[in-house]
């Protein structure tokens, strides 16, 4: 067992055993606990959840959208913290927000056509700004805006019409209602101590939820962020999840409970989540918890920001978006990749160009992505792979080795390329284990993929 050491996370987490089914290129990963109090009543996942969560691993990409009236400050949707200034100012902004360019049909065909399975939007992030009718609070898109359109009523009914998931983001924090106990951000909104009452707070979450998983059909994951918030309490905080969780599970069997909190799962959620970073990795300080054996999801940043940034251009090129995603793939993760439409409605134009090829991408090599699992072994300098039944895909990213060493551990029959189907010369590895390819002169793509078809 080895201790986080990163501040962040030695604060979020505590330690504890490291998972023994964690694949081996987690072995530097840590199991680490979020604190809360174990289960009353054992979780026993219904059956469709069960389906859910397989046809959650099936689906391979998703797309994060970080929207809200942040957006029109044009600083990303921390802004109100990060400014310091009071939320009643804040509020004003709703006054003016009116996306006149908006269109729900348009972004699902955008993010459809990028190949992605479903979409992710923000509900209602830290800034306790709703994008929902809700009866709940008046600050809400429909009533505190001179748009009054319920967004998130008018993506759910395009969703289903074009055929693609819905996921539904929720903040347990909130920087504007007094009501909610304030925690290490969000100190400088001018909340008034004198009238927290987490009782009332968790009460008006669990109306909001249950609004949000009557109002809107099928809802694929309701996908919470913000337990981190709490981390540095003496006392751990008890955010009374498991009658919240029990509450999503009763209204929707089927729909997945996430949450962001970076560490190792707690009973009753059905999917593990990471941020910035790839399972089993920890590059962006944000994800040291163990793998577990739940379907994972990972999100990422187009550029460098979630909600719109006027100023952050600093976008991933499409290999390199690509390769996330297989990448990403080849531990059994999910790739949630985030766009923030700006004040008018839009996804900013470099989001959309690189939705597009992505989807271009994946018309031809979406076999080797969707319906797989973790391919036999961990990254290797090369690439990954992703497996799909006796099928064994492997995606060389480096195209600079004629040969390379894939240490399968299943018996290889016979491998060709892919695109092609040309034959691959393979030979077995006495020593190693496993097989050598011998790739000759290897075409500079994106992702060369081989087939290996094994026992
Ligand atoms: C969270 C959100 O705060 C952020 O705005 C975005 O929605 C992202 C997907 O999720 O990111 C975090 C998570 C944890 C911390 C900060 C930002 N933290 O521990 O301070």
């Amino acid at each position: 067992m080895k201790k986080v050491t990163l501040g962040l996370l030695a604060l979020s987490c505590l330690g504890g055993i490291a998972s023994a089914d964690a694949p081996k290129d987690a072995a530097e990963q840590v199991t680490t606990s979020a604190r809360q109090p174990a289960r009353k009543v054992p979780y026993i996942p219904a059956p469709e959840n069960l389906q859910a969560r397989e046809k959650f691993a099936d689906d391979a990409f998703g797309v994060f959208i970080h929207w809200g009236i942040y957006s029109m400050f044009g600083q990303g949707e921390w802004y109100l913290q990060n400014c310091g200034m009071p939320a009643t100012e804040y509020a004003k902004a709703a006054d003016g927000f009116y996306p006149s360019k908006f269109d729900a049909a348009e972004w699902v065909a955008a993010i459809k056509d990028a190949g992605a399975k479903y979409i992710t939007i923000t509900t209602r992030h830290h800034d306790g700004f709703s994008m929902f009718k809700t009866k709940e609070s008046p600050y809400n898109i429909v009533e505190a805006t001179p748009f009054g359109r319920d967004i998130i009523g008018e993506l759910a009914d395009e969703c289903r019409k074009q055929g693609i998931g819905l996921n539904l983001y929720y903040s347990h924090i909130d920087w504007t209602r007094d009501d909610y106990p304030t925690g290490r951000t969000g100190q400088k909104t001018g909340k008034d101590p004198q009238k927290e009452d987490w009782a009332g707070y968790y009460k008006f979450m669990n109306n909001q939820l249950t609004e949000l998983l009557t109002n809107y059909g099928p809802v694929g994951a309701i996908w919470f962020d913000g337990l981190w918030d709490h981390d540095q309490d003496s006392i751990p905080f008890d955010w009374q999840l498991e009658e919240q969780y029990d509450l999503i599970h009763k209204l929707q069997p089927a729909t997945l409970v996430a949450n962001n909190h970076h560490c190792e799962p707690i009973e009753g959620e059905d999917i593990q989540l990471f941020e910035r970073d790839l399972p089993g990795e920890n590059k962006a300080g944000l994800s040291g918890q163990a793998v577990s054996q739940l379907s994972l999801e990972t999100c990422q940043t187009m550029n460098g920001s979630w909600g719109y940034r006027a100023i952050d251009q600093n976008y991933k090129d499409t290999p390199t978006l690509i390769r996330l995603l297989v990448g990403a793939a080849g531990k059994g993760a999910n790739l949630l990749l985030n766009v923030g439409p700006q004040p008018s409605g839009e996804i900013p134009a470099k989001a959309r160009e690189h939705l597009k090829e992505m989807g271009q991408w994946l018309r031809a090599n979406g076999e080797t992505v969707y319906g797989t699992r973790r391919g036999d072994f961990p990254a290797q300098e090369w690439g990954t792979s992703t497996r799909k039944g006796n099928k064994l895909f492997v995606h060389v990213f480096d195209s600079s080795n004629p040969t390379i060493h894939v240490p399968t551990p299943r018996k290889v029959k016979s491998a060709k390329e892919f695109a092609t189907g040309k034959k691959v010369k393979f030979t077995r590895d006495k020593k190693r284990g496993g097989v050598t390819l011998t790739l000759g002169q290897v075409p500079d793509t994106i992702d060369y993929i081989v087939e290996l078809i094994t026992d």
